[in-house]
């Protein structure tokens, strides 16, 4: 069958085949994207853009370096350590070594909330840090203002813990952040104060800031606390960073179920939590991309199994929380789970039926980051949305194809760059929560642990993968799709609604949320009806598009 029709079931079990909608082919789509471009840049851009065949999935060029003077979405490698890591933590004072817009432009601008302890509870994420380096500080270094600029956010808040993050002259002049971090964590004595060598060139995207974030939070703070709070099911999520307050849905729903969250990487965490980490039983992943690393030291250094859950979407979420209720093979808590999704469901089911006949049958792009591209894919699924497109920023081959692919990944000197820990059991504290054939016998039951899937054998056959999506591709696949929804940034959002298209900022949400989980889903469901069913796209027209119109674009000065 066409990817583009449907069977639509009729109550008494016959079914009719639909047309969804007519769209072009996806490879004239790609010829005609490529087509544009000089003859090298095409080869190097074709191997990004593939058509998904779920049962035999393409390679997808993923994780290179992006072709100078292309448009890209994608961010740098101090954004996704300082940003998107570290970022929502709310009592490790966060201090940016660098000139001050790199500052300035973290400051807030992720919706990442927190709920510190009362009022008087720590919290530092309303602040912006900064050495504000001059032109001084380049030529003759910064490692004095840097301990200078320790001692007083030492002075004025005696924090647990400072993070350093170097930004790009740093690395330049070679400031040593860590030999700093060092020396005033010994003066200190009471502060744990550690370095991130995360300037922004160090990769080719976000992504490598992860990885450094993954690996200095797990050398300096995982492990420091071995205090057992107690708990028959305890633990981590893992890359829930709690936008739009996501993770706080999550929070009530592992509540509900009677499963303690020891710690949370990062969202609405504290710097006890990761301390603390290692006391848990298992590791939830939620997004991958960013977090997988610190999984995996986990399980080789403390015996913590790891396995992806997915809090987006209400049948993802119940999934998720049936898969922990599993994994942990306790009767009451499989119960308990069940009767938590069966008091949940029927809200989300009743907003479902409500909106589906409006949103039946429309067609949703997705370009985002590490993950979202994929999970809300799910949302869309359930409001009967078909997704004809999407791609990461920044993902990595295993993102799209799965695991199972990372041997063949080419690891080139970009990945290099960034350190890889040599991790061995710890010799007091390795503990395996569950032994191998337990495991083995749990995978054969149907439980993925350690593993993912990633986002191609979820999307239709002939769906167009694209990776780091230029803005000349996405303005095509707008004109040649016309979807009814384009998801993707702020960086995005007012070019592509001009095109007469709503865009729906995944990263930050657009002031709405949370989407996680089951109230979530409802707020999703509503804010996309309202979007997609909004006539006022239809009314957009630029000045040259009006019948008869003889507009043409000049550059005009005023002089007065
Ligand atoms: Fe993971 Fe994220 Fe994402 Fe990401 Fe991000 Fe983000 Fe994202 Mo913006 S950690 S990969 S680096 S889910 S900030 S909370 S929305 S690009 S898809």
């Amino acid at each position: 069958m066409s990817p583009w029709y449907k069977y639509n079931y009729f109550e008494n079990g016959e079914r009719v085949m639909e047309p969804i909608r007519k769209y072009p082919d996806p490879s004239a789509v790609r010829d005609e994207m490529l087509q544009k471009y000089p003859p090298k840049v095409a080869k190097k851009r074709a191997k990004a853009i593939v058509l998904n065949d779920p049962e035999e999935i393409p390679q997808v060029q993923a994780n290179t370096r992006t072709i100078p003077g292309i448009i890209t979405q994608r961010g740098c490698s101090y954004a996704g350590c300082k940003g998107v890591v570290l970022g929502p933590t709310r009592d490790i004072v966060n201090l940016v070594h660098g000139p001050i817009g790199c500052s300035f432009y973290a400051w807030l601008t992720r919706r990442n909330q927190t709920r510190p302890d009362g009022p008087e509870g720590e919290n530092y994420m309303n602040y912006c840090f900064s050495t504000d380096m001059q032109e001084e500080h380049i030529v003759f270094g910064g490692e004095k203002k840097l301990k200078q600029a320790i001692q007083e956010a030492y002075d004025l808040f005696h924090p647990k813990a400072i993070g350093i993050f170097s930004t790009c002259p740093v690395g330049l002049i070679g400031d040593d952040v860590h030999a700093v971090a060092k020396e005033m964590r010994e003066k200190f004595g009471d502060c744990n104060i550690f370095g991130f060598s995360c300037e922004g060139y160090k990769g080719v995207s976000q992504s490598a800031g992860h990885h450094i974030a993954n690996n200095q939070v797990f050398k300096h703070v995982v492990g420091l606390d071995d205090t057992d709070n107690g708990g028959k099911f305890k633990i981590n999520m893992l890359g829930e960073y709690n936008i739009g307050g996501d993770a706080f849905e999550i929070e009530r729903l592992l509540e509900k179920c009677g499963i303690t969250l020891v710690a949370s990487f990062s969202g609405n965490s504290t710097i006890g939590q990761f301390e603390n980490s290692h006391t848990a039983d298992l590791n939830v992943i939620m997004c991958h991309r960013s977090i997988n690393y610190m999984a995996e030291m986990m399980e080789t250094k403390y015996g913590i199994p790891w396995m992806k859950v997915n809090f987006i979407g209400a049948e993802a979420t119940a999934k998720s929380l049936r898969r922990i209720a599993r994994y942990f093979e306790d009767d009451e808590l499989m119960q308990r789970v069940e009767e938590v999704i069966a008091e949940e469901m029927p809200v989300v089911r009743n907003v479902v039926e409500e909106i589906y006949p409006r949103t039946k049958g429309k067609l949703a792009m997705l370009f985002v980051g590490g993950s979202r591209a994929h999970h809300y894919q799910e949302l869309f699924g359930e409001l009967g949305m078909e997704t004809l497109s999407a791609g990461y920023e920044f993902g990595h081959r295993d993102d799209y194809e799965g695991r199972k692919v990372i041997p063949s990944i080419k690891i080139d000197a970009d990945t290099k760059n960034i350190e890889e820990l040599k991790v061995t059991p710890d010799p007091e504290r390795y503990r395996p929560r569950k032994s191998e054939e337990d495991l083995a016998r749990l995978k054969e039951e149907g439980l993925d642990i350690r593993d993912y899937e990633g986002m191609m054998p979820d999307m239709k056959k002939g769906s167009l993968v694209i990776d780091d999506i230029s803005h000349y591709e996405s303005e095509k696949l707008i004109e040649l799709y016309k979807p009814d929804i384009f998801c993707a940034g702020i960086k995005e959002k007012y070019v592509v609604q001009k095109m007469g298209v709503p865009l729906k900022q995944l990263h930050s949400y657009d002031y709405g949320g949370p989407y996680a989980g089951f109230t979530g889903a409802v707020n999703f469901y509503k804010d996309i009806d309202r979007m997609t069913s909004s006539r006022v796209w239809k009314l957009i027209q630029a000045p040259w598009e009006e019948e008869g119109a003889t507009f043409e674009l000049e550059a005009s000065y005023v002089t007065q």
